[in-house]
């Protein structure tokens, strides 16, 4: 259970592997939420492995660990779950996900389904509508002059897109963020923002489950061309509801929290504000970069299969692994100036979006939202000024801002 070693300063027997510290940090306090940062400094220069000792876990910071977690599920599967939960222990508060929470053979059969309801070749076909919803809602938002740049666009926007293109009938919407945002609480410890989520999610889970099934999504929609791989044979009648869920669970906190990560980071770096005016072309660039910065999923869980050795540490089977996304994008080993919003960075690599066979099977439309906005923020914004105080939202797993009033002037 425990690390052989706890102190940090103590020698490890020999083939024991280097001591792994036990640090006193909780990453799903508010209090962390509030400034992750120094803690995730002291992560990362603590050892490559640390183990926290509040949740009996391990954890990896730096963005070489992070990255060799990523991309070695076979001893840091994910069909034991991706939150502190080990659903070899416990049983999760819903069915599991046959994408996120499974492994291979059983992930890459649902994998391929759900990269081709998201392919290039989808992406073509709603690039225009997507770009013309974000000319209108900032438009909308130009004739207002001050507004929520959280609540008016980073979730009007996906609002106003990502439904329809679901497939979902109008009523019951309003469940879709509260659902969300009780999925990704889910991931963390029993705390109180997991258990209030859980006591009060019956109505959201019965929408998500009814809206699901085949006969509830419009023709042309994500939905139905899941539904439709069932019909091919490429998965069953009982799994397309369960891919379906995992569409409504990703595909719309996710965006509307890289949304408000990227204006947040434009309304607060004016010289690369400029730069975007100057080529909206580098719209796509920008929005990558703020996900590096602001990682809006921060965190997942791996649970290792056998004992395995990860930066000279040794970590035993059946361990829960926490991955420090965020903390991983601003590793100063890995990426210059870190914490500076860089347009122009070359920005491949970031695990924001994970990474290996897990990494976002939907960042095609993550990409295509942030794309679409940011173009015609760019083309129809002089000046973006936060105008009061910025309210941070708390999420076991998200992280970003639930209000940032700001006025927009026209270019
Ligand atoms: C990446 C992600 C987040 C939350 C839920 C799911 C996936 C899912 O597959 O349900």
């Amino acid at each position: 259970m425990n690390p052989t070693d706890v102190s940090a300063s103590s020698d490890a027997p020999a083939g024991a592997g280097t001591a792994i510290p036990q640090l006193d940090i909780d990453p799903f306090a508010i209090g962390f939420f509030d400034d992750p940062y120094p803690a995730h400094q002291e992560m990362r220069e603590a050892a490559p492995v640390i183990y926290l000792h509040k949740w009996n876990v391990y954890g990896v910071a730096r963005y070489a660990e992070v990255y060799a977690v990523l991309n070695d599920p076979q001893t840091f599967c994910s069909s034991r779950g991706v939150g502190l939960s080990d659903f070899a222990k416990e049983t999760p508060w819903r069915p599991p996900s046959l994408i996120l929470e499974a492994d291979p053979p059983a992930h890459t059969r649902t994998r391929a389904v759900l990269s081709q309801v998201l392919s290039p070749a989808v992406m073509k076909q709603i690039r225009d509508r997507f770009m013309s919803a974000a000319e209108a809602k900032v438009d909308e938002l130009l004739a207002r002059g001050r507004f929520d740049a959280i609540t008016d666009l980073a979730q009007a926007y996906p609002l106003s897109i990502f439904p329809d293109a679901m497939g979902l009938q109008a009523e019951g919407r309003e469940h879709l963020i509260p659902y969300a945002s009780l999925v990704f609480n889910a991931f963390g410890p029993p705390n109180e923002l997991r258990k209030q989520a859980i006591e009060r999610s019956a109505p959201h889970q019965a929408y998500v489950t009814a809206q699901c099934q085949r006969d509830a999504l419009t023709p042309g929609g994500f939905g139905a061309c899941v539904h439709a791989f069932a019909d091919k044979g490429d998965i069953t009648a009982v799994e397309a509801p369960l891919l379906v869920r995992s569409l409504l669970s990703a595909g719309l906190d996710t965006t509307i929290y890289g949304i408000g990560a990227a204006v947040y980071c434009l309304a607060r770096f004016p010289d690369q504000w400029e730069r975007l005016r100057q080529d909206p072309s580098l719209a796509r660039n920008a929005f990558e970069e703020a996900v590096r910065l602001e990682s809006p999923v921060q965190t997942f869980f791996r649970t290792t299969t056998r004992e395995v050795e990860l930066g000279g540490c040794r970590i035993g089977e059946g361990e829960k692994v926490l991955m420090f996304l965020g903390a991983a994008n601003r590793d100063p080993r890995r990426w210059d100036a870190p914490d500076r919003y860089d347009i122009t960075r070359k920005v491949s690599g970031h695990v924001g979006f994970g990474y290996g066979i897990h990494m976002c099977v939907g960042q095609l439309v993550a990409r295509l939202e942030g794309e679409a906005i940011l173009t015609a923020l760019a083309r129809k914004v002089a000046t973006i000024a936060i105008t009061g105080p910025a309210k941070r939202g708390y999420n076991n797993t998200l992280r970003g801002l639930e209000s940032l009033p700001v006025t927009f002037t026209r270019a």
